[in-house]
């Protein structure tokens, strides 16, 4: 790694790292001692919350990684390539994250996920939290390739990657805060992917933190009292009613083709799937059949002349949050003039 330095006329230096993500240059093992510290951060390099109060939502002082958990951002198939745990002391204060890289070069970004309990409302429009901030402890090594990283995945899977640049006010073995924006691009680097910075915090799928701050094996950085600007708030999610069953039958000229059930008002990130059936009682005989998918359901039926005939069509929803709702039908009369939508009863 080469380190550039640039200063100012007030004496500040800013070493910045000409590297690029230190995962994909790992090439050496090393061991490294870890000097905990508690106390305040010694440098506050974060930006402060301009609008609503700052929200820990991960303080790791109970000992557990409070749903906060190791995963491959880029290949989640590939898995996490360390070991994370809380340490119980030497935070800032009480108990901290730290991940252990055991793969080193190759393995993959250690990135650390948001806790389910508020993973759905850390996605979508992250621009109303502002910025994310966390407290960093960096090993007391010389071989630091970062000080720790936010990464943003957009909904289209492109990863923005905030700044890991190491500061000249980061000595190892003290704890420092850092911020990175949700509004401002400053910072931020597009690590894969091909949407815009805007569109991925407008509409995110996950957040993460990379603890990566070493080349090779070894202790990587701590990191504590993880803050967004707004508390997080897990939307409240209620089982769809039958009114919510909405029915368009593809149809012309008393002809009905094909059919399309659809759950309305049903946030699709907060169903794992519907379990969707359905009955046409035809004149000419009944047909039926059942899927299971997301809150959107075709629905294949032999074409025919339906006028006046009677669809029922069920759904029984599995949500994200555990929750399994009962199941609902709603009732349709067929109407093969034109092609046309209908409200559940
Ligand atoms: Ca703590
Ligand atoms: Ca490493």
């Amino acid at each position: 790694m080469i380190l550039k330095r640039y200063c100012s006329t007030v004496l500040v230096c800013l070493f910045v790292s000409t590297v690029g993500h230190s995962k994909g240059l790992e090439n050496q093992s090393s061991a490294n001692t870890f000097i905990e510290k508690t106390g305040s951060p010694t440098v506050d390099l974060s930006a402060a919350c301009t609008s609503g109060v700052e929200k820990n939502i991960g303080n790791f002082d109970n000992g557990s990684l409070q749903g906060w958990s190791g995963v491959n951002a880029v290949n989640p198939s590939n898995g996490f390539n360390g070991i994370l745990s809380v340490v119980p002391s030497g935070g800032n204060p009480a108990g901290y994250l730290r991940a252990v890289d055991t793969a080193g070069a190759g393995g993959g970004p250690l990135t650390v996920l948001s806790p389910s309990t508020i993973r759905d409302s850390l996605i979508g429009d992250l621009t109303r939290f502002e910025l994310i901030k966390w407290d960093v402890l960096l090993p007391d090594v010389t071989n630091l390739t970062s000080s720790t990283t936010a990464w943003v995945k957009g909904a289209d899977g492109t990863i923005f990657r905030s700044s890991g640049a190491l500061s000249p006010f980061t000595p190892a073995a003290n704890w420092f805060s850092k911020s990175a924006s949700f509004v401002s691009s400053n910072g931020w680097t597009r690590f894969s992917g091909s949407a815009s910075y805007s569109s991925v915090m407008a509409n995110a799928a996950a957040v993460y933190i990379d603890v990566e701050a070493i080349i090779g094996l070894g202790t990587e950085a701590g990191v504590d009292n993880i803050r967004v600007c707004k508390e997080p708030v897990e939307p409240v999610f209620s089982c769809p009613e039958a009114s919510s069953i909405r029915l368009t039958v593809i149809a012309g000229g008393g002809f009905c083709e094909d059919a399309q059930a659809v759950l309305e008002g049903i946030n699709s990130n907060s169903v794992n799937y519907v379990n969707w059936s359905w009955l046409l009682e035809a004149a000419n005989g009944n047909q039926s059949g059942s899927s299971i998918s997301g809150s959107t359901a075709p629905i294949y039926i032999n074409g025919g002349h339906y006028n006046g005939d009677q669809m029922d069509v069920c759904a029984q929803t599995e949500a994200s949050n555990g929750t399994s709702c009962d199941n609902v039908c709603a009732n349709f009369v067929m109407n093969c003039d034109t092609t046309n939508t209908q409200g559940g009863d």
